[in-house]
C-alpha cells in the first residue's frame, strides 16, 4: 500500500478562516425554499436511534440535522460508492491508494449522526470526493483495468454551486431506489450504516498511523455492494457480519494507537470535583486533540476536564502523568450538553460526536477539531489551539476548589485480566455470580432509565463491566468490590468494545468454555452508527442472547429481525427486574 500521502487534518475548513458560516449562508440553507411547498419529505434519514415517531426523520432531523445537510450527506455518500466502485477495480490492477482510503473514512464519518452540520464543508467534501474518484478511474484504466458498473456515481458531475448540489442530492435519497424489496433495502442500510460507524473508528486509528488495508479493501468493496443490483438477502448478511469482523480490528487498530501512545490504560481515580483556576473542557473520543489541548495549556493556570467520552482518557498513565493540570471530569453525556456547557466557566473544544447545535449562552465558548463541526462555530486543529486557549484565559474559571467524590476508570483488557486469576477464583468459589457488559450509548429517551435501573438492581454478586456513553445512566452509583474487584468496571469509550471483547474471549479461554458458555451477558444501548458496527461486531463472534435497546433499529425489517433473532435470539430489552430474572433464572 501506498504511505500516506494527505492528513485529514490537512484539510482546512471554512469556518477556520474566521468566518460564521451561518451568516453566509443563502436563504436555501436555512429556510424551506429549496422545496417545492407540496414536498411534504423534504429528507428521509433513520440511521440512528432518535428517528422521529422511530420511523424516520422527514422534515428535519431530531438531531438538528436540516434537509440540505441530509441531501448533501446522502450525495457525498453517493459519490463514495463511486469512488469504492473504481477502489475495486484499482486493487484488482494492483492499486491501493492511501490518500482515497483515509479520505472514503473521513468522508463517510462526517456523515454520521450529530457529528457534521456545515453544509460548505459538504461541498468541498464533495468535491474532493468526486476529483479523487475521477483521479482513481484515471488510473485504473492506465493500469489496463476495466469498472463495468453502470452506476451514476462513476460518472456524475457536480452542479457549480451549494444550491445546485442540494439539489442534485435530493435524488440520491436512502428511499430513492424505487421497487426495491424492504428486506433487500433494510440489509443495504444495515450495511451502510455498519460502514459508517467502522469508517470513524478507522479513521480515528488512522491518526495514529495504525491502518490495515484488508479494512480499507471492505470498506470500498462493502459500499460497492450497495450499488451492485445482482447481490440478494444472503450476500447483504454475509457482508453485515464481516462489517462486525473488519469493525473489530479497526477498534482493535484504535486500542492499538491509544496504547502505543499513552500507554496501557490503568485503573485510576477520576475527581468529579473542581480546582480553582481557569478551565478547558474537552468533549467527544478523540485522544490526540486531548493531549494537544494538554500541551497548549500547560503552564497556564489551566485546568482541564473531560466530558462525556473522554472520561477514560483519564486510565492513560502517558497523558496523567506528564501533564499536571489535567484534573478532573465534568458533567455527563452528550444529550446533557446545552445545559452542561451552558454552566461550564471555560472554553470548551469538542473532538468528535456527538455535538448539538449550541445555545447562545455558550457558543463563543465552543469550538470544534476534527471530524466534527457546526455552522458559525471555529473548527480548530492540533496546531493552531489559540483561540481556544485564549479563551479560556478570558472566561472566569472557577473561583475556588470544589470536592465531590471520585470515580473509576482505566479498566482496559490489560487491567481487568491482571486480575484474571482473583476473577477466576472468585467465579469457582462462588463470591462471582455473574458478569453483565452494560453499555453502549446513552440518549434522550426516558426508556433508557432501563440501564440505570438494570445496574441498581444487580445482584451484589455480580460484576459490571460498562463502556461507552452509557454508562453516565449510573457512573456515579457506589457498589462496592467483590473480594477488592470493584463491582462496576469502566472500560472505557465505545470503541474500547474491542477490549470488553478481550475479557470476555480471555475467561471462556480460563473457563475452557465460549463466550456463550460464560455466566456472562450483554444488555447494549445504542444509539448512532458506532454502535450499530459494534453490534455486528459482536454478531460476527457468534455472541448469543444481547438485550438490545431502548429501541430496535428502524431500519431493520421485521423479516431481517427475524432472521437476527432466530439464528443470535436477539432480544428487545423489556424490564430491568423481568430481564434480570429471565437472565439468572
Ligand atoms: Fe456516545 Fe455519541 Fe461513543 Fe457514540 S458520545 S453516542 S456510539 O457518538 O460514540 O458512545
Ligand atoms: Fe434523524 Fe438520527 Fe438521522 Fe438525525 S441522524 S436526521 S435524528 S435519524
Amino acid at each position: 500500500m501506498e504511505k500516506k500521502s494527505v492528513s485529514r487534518r490537512n484539510f482546512i475548513k471554512k469556518s477556520t478562516m474566521g468566518l460564521a458560516a451561518s451568516a453566509l449562508l443563502p436563504s436555501i440553507l436555512t429556510g424551506n425554499r429549496a422545496f417545492a411547498a407540496t414536498d411534504k419529505k423534504k429528507m428521509f434519514c433513520y440511521q440512528c436511534e432518535q428517528t422521529m415517531g422511530g420511523k424516520g426523520c422527514t422534515r428535519i432531523g431530531v438531531c438538528g440535522k436540516t434537509p440540505d445537510v441530509a441531501a448533501l450527506q446522502d450525495f457525498l455518500i453517493h459519490t463514495l460508492k463511486g469512488i469504492s466502485i473504481a477502489a475495486v477495480a484499482a486493487r484488482k490492477v494492483g492499486i491501493s491508494d492511501s490518500e482515497t482510503n483515509q479520505f472514503t473514512c473521513m468522508a463517510m464519518f462526517s456523515t454520521l449522526t450529530n457529528v457534521e452540520f456545515d453544509p460548505y464543508r459538504f461541498e468541498d467534501l464533495l468535491q474532493e470526493s468526486v476529483a479523487l474518484r475521477d483521479k482513481m478511474i484515471k488510473r485504473v484504466k492506465a493500469a489496463g483495468g476495466t469498472i463495468s458498473s453502470d452506476s451514476d456515481s462513476l460518472t456524475l458531475k457536480l452542479k457549480p454551486s451549494l444550491e445546485g448540489m442540494i439539489k442534485q442530492g435530493k435524488q440520491y435519497g436512502l428511499m430513492s431506489v424505487p421497487d426495491i424489496d424492504p428486506d433487500l433495502r433494510s440489509l443495504q442500510h444495515m450495511l451502510l450504516f455498519g460502514i459508517k460507524g467502522m469508517a470513524a473508528y478507522t479513521d480515528h486509528a488512522a491518526e495514529h498511523g495504525q491502518e490495515d488495508e484488508g479494512n480499507y479493501e471492505f470498506i470500498h468493496r462493502g459500499l460497492a455492494a450497495i450499488e451492485d443490483r445482482s447481490l440478494d438477502t444472503n450476500a447483504y448478511l454475509g457482508l453485515v457480519l464481516e462489517c462486525g469482523e473488519k469493525n473489530l480490528r479497526a477498534m482493535e487498530l484504535l486500542s492499538l494507537g491509544n496504547s502505543t501512545a499513552y500507554g496501557d490504560p490503568v485503573p485510576t481515580k477520576v475527581p468529579l470535583g473542581v480546582k480553582k483556576g481557569k478551565a478547558i473542557l474537552v468533549s467527544g473520543h478523540d485522544l490526540i486533540d486531548l493531549e494537544a489541548v494538554l500541551k497548549a495549556s500547560a503552564g497556564k493556570g489551566i485546568y482541564v476536564y473531560t466530558h462525556g467520552e473522554m472520561l477514560p482518557s483519564h486510565g492513560y498513565p502517558k497523558l496523567k502523568e506528564r501533564f499536571s493540570h489535567f484534573y478532573g471530569h465534568y458533567g455527563t453525556a452528550w444529550q446533557n450538553q446545552k445545559k452542561e456547557f451552558a454552566k461550564f466557566p471555560g472554553a470548551i473544544l469538542m473532538t468528535s460526536n456527538c455535538i448539538q447545535k449550541p445555545k447562545m449562552t455558550y457558543k463563543k465558548n465552543l469550538f470544534t477539531s476534527g471530524t466534527v463541526g457546526m455552522p458559525g462555530l471555529t473548527h480548530l486543529n492540533k496546531n493552531n489551539l489559540g483561540p481556544l486557549i485564549e479563551r479560556a484565559l478570558e472566561l472566569p474559571g472557577y473561583p475556588e476548589d470544589k470536592k465531590d467524590m471520585e470515580i473509576l476508570t482505566g479498566f482496559g483488557h490489560k487491567a481487568v485480566l491482571g486480575v484474571a486469576d482473583k476473577i477466576v477464583a472468585g467465579v469457582k468459589d462462588g463470591s462471582i455470580g455473574h458478569f453483565f457488559l452494560v453499555g453502549g450509548c446513552d440518549g434522550v429517551k426516558k426508556s433508557r432509565n432501563y440501564y440505570t435501573e438494570f445496574v441498581e438492581k444487580t445482584p451484589d454478586n455480580s460484576i459490571i463491566l460498562t463502556l461507552a456513553c452509557g454508562k453516565f445512566k449510573f457512573f456515579r452509583h457506589q457498589l462496592g468490590d467483590i473480594n477488592g474487584i470493584p463491582r462496576l468496571l469502566d472500560v472505557g469509550q465505545c470503541n474500547d468494545a474491542h477490549s470488553a471483547v478481550q475479557i470476555a474471549v480471555a475467561l471462556a479461554k480460563a473457563f475452557d468454555t465460549d463466550v456463550n458458555g460464560l455466566p456472562l451477558s450483554f444488555i447494549i444501548s445504542w444509539y448512532e452508527q458506532k454502535a450499530v458496527a459494534i453490534l455486528y461486531s459482536l454478531l460476527h463472534l457468534g455472541i448469543k442472547d444481547i438485550h438490545l435497546g431502548p429501541t430496535l433499529p428502524a431500519f431493520v425489517t421485521p423479516n431481517i429481525l427475524n432472521v437476527l433473532v432466530k439464528n443470535y435470539n436477539l432480544t428487545p430489552i423489556g424490564t430491568a427486574k423481568g430481564d434480570l430474572k429471565k437472565i439468572l433464572g
